[in-house]
């Protein structure tokens, strides 16, 4: 990988930029991957040691400066990241913004990118993960997502290169959502109080509005850059007021409404579908779990067992070892070394014969121990493993 440090967004301020934006793990950087070339330029966001990866693009005829971004849980930052990855959208203009989810995490998901609609900028879901999810039985419905939304939604499978060619296509389509939801009347009164003494920036006043509500503190120094001082007594007021009506914090507030919007759209776009496999293994499947069939079907097993176990392993097993392998031939071979090496009768005695420590005990320890417990451990593995 070739690097050089630059300071992000001042490699051309012509060319659009496209942001990557998601949950923690979900692909961003492997998508990044995808759609840049070698040439990515690896720097600090500045002020922070929180590293951000940039990278050119073309897509049809227009190139683009993509952003690989941090992880976040939330656009309400609460960690550096999460406020590198807000300032990412909130510092510069930008064209687009691809929200790589995890198929698998619908709700994780959905929570982030009801924050990105309500920032007014153009986006495309990437329903990433797809191998994942599907394996699970789990499946989207992506044209009934994408009408709520009003957005661009595609599936990608990042690790088996699957879907980057819709997803290019689905950036030069990339638009705002026309999906607006609303917050309980005090809050939503407050909102549009405390927007009409924000400035215009690069995502909407309401989004602002929100995350000042929420107790948001990472945005202080814009908000002093941005909004006169007597504005802000207001702008703090208003927040005070707002919060003496609830028991909880107001970002707890907001949030419980969000996750109630992600909630009813979770549950009209996830559907789970049976996971197909073998012919087999679903009659089985079918025989185990059935009310009647069920039955037999465990004495068969428990049957099994005990013949594995207990006459194979116990009896057939103990006998070969015992009177064969240790009767027949190591116990007379110890015999004759012993009675070779050592004449004295007593210590032979003590070592082999009837009683002795080698012939009889190694031989029980062994002979007896042995298959009962190796038959036991295998049967146990197979049950473990099967399920
Ligand atoms: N099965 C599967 N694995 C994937 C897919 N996309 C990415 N991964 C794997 O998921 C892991 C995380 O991928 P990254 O691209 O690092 O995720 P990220 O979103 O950049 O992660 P952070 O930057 O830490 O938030 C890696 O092991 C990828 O190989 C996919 O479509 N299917
Ligand atoms: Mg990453």
């Amino acid at each position: 990988m070739h690097q050089h440090h630059k300071k992000t967004g001042t490699t051309d301020k012509n060319t659009p930029r496209i942001a990557l934006v998601g949950n923690p793990n979900v692909g961003k950087s492997s998508i990044f991957s995808l759609l840049t070339g070698r040439y990515v330029t690896v720097s600090n966001y500045p002020g922070t040691t929180v590293e951000i990866v940039t990278g050119n693009t073309a897509i049809g005829k227009k190139r683009f400066l993509i952003i690989d971004s941090p992880g976040v849980n939330s656009l309400m930052p609460m960690s550096e990241d999460e406020k590198v990855t807000r300032d990412i959208l909130l510092e510069e203009e930008t064209a687009s913004v691809i929200q790589v989810a995890d198929t698998k995490n619908i709700k994780r998901s959905l929570f982030l990118t009801l924050q990105l609609v309500e920032m007014g900028l153009p986006v495309v879901l990437d329903l990433n993960m797809r191998d994942e999810s599907l394996s699970r039985g789990i499946k989207i419905e992506e044209d009934v997502l994408g009408d709520i939304l009003g957005i661009e939604i595609v599936s990608t499978i990042a690790v088996q290169k699957k879907g980057i060619d819709s997803l290019k296509k689905a950036v030069l389509r990339s638009n705002v959502s026309s999906y607006s939801f609303s917050y309980d009347m005090n809050i939503e009164e407050h909102i549009s109080r405390i927007e009409s003494l924000l400035p215009e920036a690069h995502i909407s006043k309401r989004s602002i509005a929100l995350m000042i509500l929420s107790g948001d503190k990472t945005l202080k120094d814009w908000l002093h850059k941005k909004v006169k001082g007597k504005d802000l007594d207001r702008i703090e007021e208003l927040r005070d007021r707002l919060s003496e009506k609830y028991a909880h914090p107001l970002n707890y507030v907001i949030s419980q409404q969000r996750f109630k919007i992600v909630d009813d759209i979770a549950q009209r776009v996830f559907t789970k579908i049976p996971v197909r496999r073998s012919g087999a293994s679903a009659l089985l499947d079918k025989i185990t779990t059935h009310p009647v069939l069920g039955f037999p079907f465990l004495f068969l097993v428990l049957f099994v067992l005990y013949e594995f176990v207990g006459v194979f392993g116990a009896g057939t097993l103990v006998d070969l070892i015992e009177d064969v392998v240790f009767g027949k031939y190591l116990n007379p071979l110890a015999t004759n070394i012993i009675t070779a090496v050592l004449p004295v009768k007593f210590i032979q005695d003590l070592l082999v014969g009837p009683y002795g420590i080698i012939t009889m005990a190694i031989t029980y320890a062994i002979a007896i121990i042995l298959p009962i417990t190796a038959t036991f451990f295998i049967a146990f593995a197979v049950m473990e493993d099967s399920g």
